[in-house]
């Protein structure tokens, strides 16, 4: 099964995807637990260039890159995790480019979803679990863990974006969710955490259920 998670920026995805991977391996599941950008090899540069503040980047650059990172992931950690019968837990995924390029850079979506398919090779997530909380909120909480964690200097690109970016953010994933309504969940992010994890490790259990049916 493959599970991804979405939202914005300190919306809690990190911290429930730890809650997350946890249950699934007390329920006895084998887990590769992975994120975007950088999740294969050479994601780790390319993480860097994309994240880093003193990146300069052309939004088509942008775009490429984390098309290029997905690639790569794809091939090279996600297909054969799944081929080996674990459940994948990945921290952003394609819809992240749907929505930060697409509603955030302003590309067009279809070109969004025909560049998407080139990158996945057709494999997309079982399910998305999408962590909706005001943009203020979400930024708030990513720029305090940024600077108990001094990531502000080396992953601080997308933070330091406005409000009103961010606010699209929120409303292209609220968008997105609607679009997709087999594939995505949206979970109230302004929850505590546990009480986001019981809601999520219920939603993923129902619907492992109802694959195996
Ligand atoms: N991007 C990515 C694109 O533009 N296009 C793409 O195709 C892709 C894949 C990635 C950036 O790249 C962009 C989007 C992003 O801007 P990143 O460093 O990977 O950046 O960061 P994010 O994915 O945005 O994740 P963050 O690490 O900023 O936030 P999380 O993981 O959502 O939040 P988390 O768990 O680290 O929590 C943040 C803080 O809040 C607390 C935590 O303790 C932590 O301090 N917290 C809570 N507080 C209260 N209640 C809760 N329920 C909480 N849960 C966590």
């Amino acid at each position: 099964m493959f599970i991804t998670l979405e939202g914005m920026e300190g919306a809690g995805k990190s911290t429930l995807l730890q809650g997350l991977h946890k249950r699934f391996q007390a329920a006895g599941h084998a887990v590769a637990l992975t994120r975007e950008p950088g999740g294969s090899h050479i994601g780790g540069a390319l993480r860097s260039i994309l994240l880093s503040p003193q990146s300069s980047l052309a939004n088509e650059t942008e775009l490429l890159l984390f098309l290029a990172d997905r690639a790569q992931h794809v091939a090279e950690v996600i297909r054969p995790a799944l081929a080996d019968g674990k459940v994948v837990l990945c921290d952003r995924f394609a819809d992240s480019t749907m929505v930060y390029q697409g509603c955030g850079r302003g590309f067009d979506p279809d070109l969004l979803y025909t560049l998407n398919d080139v990158a996945v090779a057709g494999l997309w997530p079982d399910t998305t679990l999408i962590l909706d909380l005001p943009p203020e909120e979400g930024l708030r909480r990513a720029v305090q863990r940024n600077k108990t964690l001094c990531k502000t200097d080396d992953e601080g690109r997308f933070e330091a974006e406005t409000l009103t970016f961010h606010t699209r953010i929120r409303e292209g994933f609220l968008t997105l969710a609607a679009q997709h309504p087999h594939r995505c969940v949206v979970l109230d992010a302004q929850q505590s955490p546990q009480r986001l994890l019981d809601a999520a490790w219920a939603c993923v259990c129902s619907r492992m259920a109802a694959k195996r049916c």
